[in-house]
């Protein structure tokens, strides 16, 4: 059986800094299979409804901003375990908290622009990923 699926984004300030080959190295060397991927730019209006669920949130305004701010990469990857693997691949959300050798550790600058998104359940993943693709999008 094919493993299970999260949703990721590289954010755009990984990709002004060219990291997206490291970042993509380092999910790849993981074990995470890419089963979709694009290279886009969100709208205004479609990054504050991917993060809708942040609206009462203080910092939703410059989420929305800074998320479509320049292009990303959206990916649905596949591994056992994936949702829950890949948060730990990616480490915590502030950078200066992130375990050694995570990607945020090694890739983000800061709690807002913190250079990947990882999706926090099954649920999100799938909602994301559907977000961002269509079924023939998705080569599994
Ligand atoms: P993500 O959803 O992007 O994978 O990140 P996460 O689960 O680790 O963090 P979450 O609480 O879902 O926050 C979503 C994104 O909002 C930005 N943020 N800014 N300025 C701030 O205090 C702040 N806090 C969060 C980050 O880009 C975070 O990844
Ligand atoms: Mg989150």
């Amino acid at each position: 059986m094919a493993g299970n699926r999260t949703f990721t984004m590289i954010k755009p300030d990984a990709v002004e800094k060219n990291y997206i080959g490291g970042i993509l190295k380092m999910i790849n060397d993981a074990g995470f299979k890419i089963v979709a991927m694009k290279y886009t730019q969100l709208s205004k209006e479609k990054a504050g409804a991917f993060y809708e669920v942040h609206k009462e949130r203080p910092f939703y305004g410059e989420l929305v901003e800074y998320m479509s701010s320049g292009p990303i990469v959206a990916a649905i990857l596949e591994k056992d375990n994936a949702v829950e693997d890949f948060r730990t691949l990616i480490g915590a959300t502030n950078p200066a908290e992130a375990a050694e050798g995570t990607i945020r550790k090694i890739y983000a600058e800061s709690i807002a622009a913190n250079a990947v998104h990882g999706s926090d359940s099954d649920e999100n993943a799938k909602i994301e990923g559907n977000f961002h693709f269509t079924a023939e999008e998705i080569i599994g």
